[in-house]
């Protein structure tokens, strides 16, 4: 299989790390594509023009980092629990995610058509879930926990694009389970470049 991602990418970084926690490296192969470069192998395999892209070992296209997820699970010798509760967290943690980079895509807007009330939106979301999250944060300590990693990436992402946030600040909880996953070597190595 072969996976197209960008390395400043949350949703990719993802599915890096699950390549190799689940020890598929010799399975799948990392193609690095910046979607705003609209390269053809991107485009060629994913019309949306999105990352990451996992294409399978019969050629098929596949999209969206959490159904990549189930297909990188369902492909190891030693899979991680994949359950309904695990799957909740996981959704949680990646609206997380998503907030955290609809903020970022407004804040690098021209200055013209930037929306005060877009980024505002965007951050009442992002305090508000990581207040759920830290009163849930036990659900996501597991060591092989899609949840666990999803939460971590998220909170990392917040560190890249919204340092301001100061999230540590009153969570705790989710301060300590980032840093369990920040001392893990596939985490450290999927660091996004910091001119990224
Ligand atoms: N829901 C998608 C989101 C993927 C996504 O938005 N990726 C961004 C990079 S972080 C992208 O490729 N953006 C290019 C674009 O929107 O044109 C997933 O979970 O895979």
């Amino acid at each position: 299989m072969k996976l197209i991602v960008s390395y400043t990418s949350p949703y990719a970084r993802k599915c890096r790390i699950l390549v190799e926690e689940l020890a598929l490296t010799d399975t799948v192969e990392e193609i690095e594509a910046h979607p705003f470069d609209d390269g053809d192998v991107l485009l060629a395999a994913n019309p949306l023009g999105r990352v990451p892209c996992l294409i399978g070992a019969d050629g098929a296209p596949m999209t969206e980092s959490l159904f990549i997820t189930e297909v990188l699970i369902a492909s190891a010798d030693d899979p991680w629990t994949h359950d309904w509760t695990t799957r909740r967290l996981e959704a949680l943690a990646t609206g997380l995610i998503d907030l955290a980079v609809a903020r970022r895509v407004e804040m690098v807007r021209d200055k013209q058509i930037y929306s005060d009330y877009w980024i505002k939106r965007r951050e009442a979301g992002i305090a508000r879930t990581l207040d759920v999250m830290e009163s849930q944060a036990d659900a996501f300590s597991g060591e092989r926990s899609v949840e666990g990693l999803t939460a971590a990436i998220a909170l990392d992402y917040l560190d890249f694009r919204y340092s301001e946030s100061n999230w540590r600040a009153d969570h705790p909880k989710l301060t300590a389970l980032h840093e369990r996953w920040n001392e893990r070597e596939s985490f450290q190595k999927t660091k996004p470049p910091a001119d990224g």
